[in-house]
């Protein structure tokens, strides 16, 4: 890179955009000025790239959520001029991490699901695979979070307050779509996705939303300003916000026509530039394209595409379904019903009447081609895309499509022999499996370059970076003290990190030298943090009656957005706010423990808490985590894994062996086995511990501030509800064993370097979990395509 070019295309991009130099410019004035002359440096290898890509067939990734995180940092590090640009800044004065730090997260996506598209991105780029994905650029991603008296309060994220210097709208490549009430302009907004180690820029295009006109010329000349306006507002919202709330009829249909917007806006990009490159012929299509669709949201792309190649191209639908069953991959990530997608007949009807006829006759001809399996009446009702005036999108999606897969092992057999089991008996050939990964560049390069120069020195090159599985020659320095010294050196360093910034943030001073214990995900009740919260509290107990208890000292960190219409998930993050009060204000114990909730826990902030943690926290439910990736980012930074078997844990395990982690509770065959007969309340009365820990939801140790939320969580472990039984995560089942696990820990994190070797092994063992290898597979086994360099 040559330094001089890049400071005078900062300069240009700054005096150009604001008016000034570069000296006088505020922080995230650098920051835009900086990015833009970055993208400057990669835009011809970007168009190259696409342009290789044509000669071959591609695959794209339908997705309504990305959790990309900040850009600036990952890019320097993926083009690898990130010291080179930081000693450039220093000369000018400039601190690189400050202006890291100013930038936004994009966050449009609500969890992992986002995430791992996002990661999915960026070893598609990597491995050299043409893979692009498609979304929708929401004006507003998730919420921010703020913590008001212990309670979440959600804030609007304004992720493009500072501008986007990534991206580049492509107005030439609008199209239109259209709603049987009106029609929006959809603009795509091209981001580049940068590979690290080789030329490849890989794009990631998310469409916006805008009305056809600027506003009603006719209504404005009138005078009828208002009116003038609302037409353009009812399009833009389309892409205003990421996941509204949906609990009403208007979220609903505003939900659904994003989801429209985007399949529609894609395929006819798809299409248009198919028409280019290979003219009419549509027979070939499967030879070129190839689309995953990532859970049910992007589902209605099938009567989409459908209906683009009947009604557009006039091609016939026995044809086009036929080109469908050969373009269309779905991968569900969940197996919780309520997550699965049913959308009422009559709202698709309203919206896109042409897209519920299809529907219909897709409904139809699957029932026929049933016919002659002679299944029972209530069988083959369920097999049905339409039940009950609902349109069953996973449905939708396993007929059609040629690929149905789960996101971990334990959960595609469940899938397989559960959930979707006479799925899988009608078509087999369909299932496969495919393990999450993450990319080693984010969750390691970029968020641990301390840990990453440790790993290049034994390895003797950063091969690793884009091989993980190179890691397991690590296992070697497993008896070497010097090595586990260094490592349990730079854990410490991380800490002292994270406590710094804990302390800058949110006022709290916790003990780098004490454990730290971390639990970040999104709240749910199947996640258990409250079963978390309640060994905390046991232990604070126990510290209370004997406080010479032989244990390190522990940091407790949780880290959780609520779904804002989750009631209870925001009383269980009241029920912490009340624990960490209690805990750090006692003197008497907060040597020894302490408790935080960090705030609008995100991207950025994950880059800093899984570094600097001890031990992770993976404590589902068994049977309901479909695989996590948190779980995958905590064993790369080297913490051994607390948890149940369940999702991913169950390999993460497998490949570091149980004796470096902490394992406990009921397995999926366990819960099986009792669940006809479980009954939480012979846990609560036979357990004087737990039973003080539950009653202090209701005898007034805490408070919720009278809104009875802390009786209602009471409730749901012993009395159950009219919609579920009690204790339906069987917290009060697993706190035993989980308590005895947890004392295993804090036995073994008294022995350093035995510690230091589970930590190891953890590292040496990570390679499986890159996104790298998951990516090769859906490429190999479900796309059929090779990689292609520039
Ligand atoms: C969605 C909803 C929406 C309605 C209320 C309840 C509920 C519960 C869960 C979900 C999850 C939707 C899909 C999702 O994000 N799944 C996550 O996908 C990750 C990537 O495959 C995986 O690692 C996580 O285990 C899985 O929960």
């Amino acid at each position: 890179m040559n330094k001089q070019k890049l400071k005078e295309s900062m300069q240009r991009n700054c005096q150009v955009k604001y008016g000034k130099s570069i000296e006088k410019a505020v922080s995230y004035q650098i920051w835009n000025s900086l990015s833009l002359a970055l993208l400057e440096e990669i835009v011809e290898n970007w168009n190259q790239t696409q342009e290789i890509y044509k000669k071959q067939k591609r695959a794209y990734y339908f997705s309504s959520e990305y959790l990309m995180g900040r850009a600036l940092g990952n890019n320097l590090m993926s083009m690898q001029v990130y010291d080179e640009v930081k000693e450039l800044l220093e000369e000018m004065h400039i601190n690189l991490n400050e202006i890291e730090e100013i930038e936004e997260d994009a966050g449009l996506g609500n969890g992992g699901l986002g995430r791992l598209a996002a990661c999915f991105m960026d070893s598609g780029a990597v491995m050299n695979i043409p893979l692009s994905g498609y979304g929708i650029r929401y004006s507003n991603g998730l919420f921010s979070q703020k913590i008001v008296d212990g309670s979440q309060v959600e804030c609007v994220d304004e992720w493009l307050k500072y501008g986007d210097p990534w991206s580049i709208r492509k107005d030439d490549l609008a199209v239109e779509v259209t709603f049987d009430d009106f029609t929006v302009r959809a603009i795509p907004y091209d981001t580049p996705i940068i590979a690290y180690g080789s030329k490849n820029v890989n794009t990631l295009r998310l469409w916006k939303a805008e009305f056809l006109e600027s506003f009603d010329f006719e209504l404005f000349n009138n005078q009828e300003y208002d009116e003038a306006v609302q037409a353009k507002n009812r399009a833009e919202d389309i892409s205003r916000v990421l996941y509204p709330n949906d609990s009403k009829e208007e979220g609903k249909l505003l939900r659904l026509r994003q989801q429209y917007f985007m399949v529609s806006a894609s395929l006819q990009d798809i299409i248009r530039s198919h028409k280019e490159e290979h003219g009419l012929d549509f027979t070939t299509f499967d030879k070129w394209h190839v689309i995953q669709l990532n859970d049910t949201h992007p589902v209605l792309a099938i009567p989409e595409f459908i209906r683009l190649l009947v009604d557009e191209e006039g091609i016939k639908f026995e044809e086009a379904l036929a080109i469908s069953q050969r373009i269309f991959a779905y991968t569900n990530h969940t197996i919780l019903q309520e997550a699965l997608e049913k959308w009422e007949m009559d709202l698709i009807e309203q919206l896109f009447s042409r897209i519920s006829e299809i529907i219909i006759k897709l409904d139809e001809h699957f029932e026929a081609t049933l016919a002659d399996k002679d299944y029972e009446e209530e069988v083959l009702e369920q097999f049905h895309i339409i039940q009950d005036e609902k349109v069953h999108m996973a449905n939708l999606a396993i007929h059609v499509g040629f690929g149905v897969n789960g996101v971990a092992q334990l959960h595609t057999d469940i899938l397989k022999e559960r959930e979707l089991h006479q799925w899988y008996e009608l078509y087999p050939e369909k299932f496969q499996n495919k393990t999450n990964g993450i990319t080693p560049r984010r969750w390691l390069r970029l968020c641990n370059p301390e840990l990453s120069a440790l790993i290049t020195e034994l390895l003797g090159n950063e091969d690793w970076v884009m091989d993980l599985s190179k890691l397991d020659e690590l296992e070697k320095y497993v008896n070497d003290e010097s090595v586990l010294k260094r490592l349990m050196a730079i854990k410490h360093t991380k800490k002292v990190q994270l406590a710094e910034y804990i302390k800058e943030t949110q006022g709290i001073e916790i003990d780098p030298n004490s454990l730290f214990d971390i639990q970040i995900k999104r709240l749910h009740e199947y996640k258990r943090q409250l079963l978390n919260a309640f060994y905390i509290l046991d232990l604070y107990y126990e510290l209370k009656e004997n406080p010479t208890k032989e244990m390190p000292s522990v940091t407790f960190i949780f880290g959780a957005k609520a779904f804002p219409g989750y009631e209870r998930a925001k009383a269980i993050i009241k029920f912490i706010g009340q624990i960490q009060q209690l805990v750090n204000e006692d003197e008497e114990v907060n040597q020894k423990m302490r408790v935080v909730f960090v705030e609008n826990y995100r991207v950025s902030l994950a880059e800093k808490l899984f570094p600097a943690a001890d031990v992770s926290k993976q404590i589902s439910m068994a049977g309901k985590e479909a695989s996590g990736t948190g779980n995958m980012k905590f064993m790369l930074n080297g913490a051994p894994t607390f948890g149940t078997y369940d999702g991913a844990n169950v390999e993460i395990v497998e490949a570091s062996k149980e004796e470096n982690n902490f394992i406990f509770g009921l397995r999926v065959e366990d819960i099986a086995q009792i669940e006809d007969e479980y009954d939480p309340q012979a846990f609560y009365e036979n357990d004087k511990n737990l039973m003080r820990v539950i009653d202090s939801l209701i005898d007034g140790t805490f408070s919720d501030g009278g809104t009875e939320e802390f009786e209602e969580l009471h409730d749901s472990l012993l009395e159950g509800t009219s919609w579920h039984e009690p204790d339906q995560y069987y917290l009060l089942a697993d706190f035993k064993a989980f308590k005895e696990a947890q004392e295993a820990v804090l036995t073994a994190y008294q022995d350093e370097m035995s510690w230091a070797k589970m930590c190891l092994m953890n590292i040496a063992h990570a390679g499986v979990f890159s996104s790298d290898r998951t990516i090769m597979e859906y490429a190999k086994d479900l796309w059929d395509i090779k990689p292609i360099r520039i």
